[in-house]
């Protein structure tokens, strides 16, 4: 099936980072929550990767944070660990920064490479779902993958 052409830059990203075996599935159930991802592929909340992006206040640079779709982001024990306060963007920086708009930002494939940091809670699944482009879009992977694939350090996030 022809993805829609956010969900194939995001499946191109895969296949250039040597992840071609990773596939890109377009549903016709949004996946534009967590709540509704883990309804449409039948995982656990828990199981959802949000990729949420966040400011440096001080350095200007964005954040991506992987995050697992049960917890939300503790942004005191975030700060201390950056070294910097970090401020809540609006959808025009997140589309800016990534490429994508909110809903579909997948953890790959951005305008521009970004820091990221993964939830430690992420690393007790086998397997992990992630946005892919467009609110009805999502992959498969292991959190291994979702390591190599984001160079992300892992902490814990909230
Ligand atoms: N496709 C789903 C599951 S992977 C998804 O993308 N979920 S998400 O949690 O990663 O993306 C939604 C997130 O975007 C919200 O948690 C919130 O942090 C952010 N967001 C939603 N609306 C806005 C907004 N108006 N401005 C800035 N950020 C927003």
């Amino acid at each position: 099936m022809k993805l829609s052409p956010s969900a194939q830059k995001v499946q191109d990203a895969l296949q250039q980072r040597g992840f071609g075996h990773l596939q890109v599935q377009e549903l016709t159930a949004s996946t534009r929550t967590a709540q509704e991802a883990a309804h449409a592929v039948g995982c656990n909340v828990g199981q959802i990767v949000k990729s949420l992006i966040f400011r440096g206040a001080t350095s200007g640079q964005p954040y991506l944070l992987l995050v697992s779709g049960v917890n939300r982001v503790n942004t005191h024990r975030i700060e201390a660990d950056l070294g910097e306060k970090l401020v809540k963007p609006d959808a025009d920086y997140v589309r800016s920064v990534t490429g994508f708009a909110i809903g579909g930002v997948p953890p790959v494939g951005h305008a521009q490479p970004l820091k990221a940091l993964v939830d430690s809670d992420l690393l007790q699944y086998e397997r992990i779902y992630a946005a892919a482009g467009t609110p009805f879009a999502l992959f498969g992977l292991t959190p291994d993958e979702l390591l190599a694939l984001t160079e992300g350090r892992v902490t814990q996030l909230t």
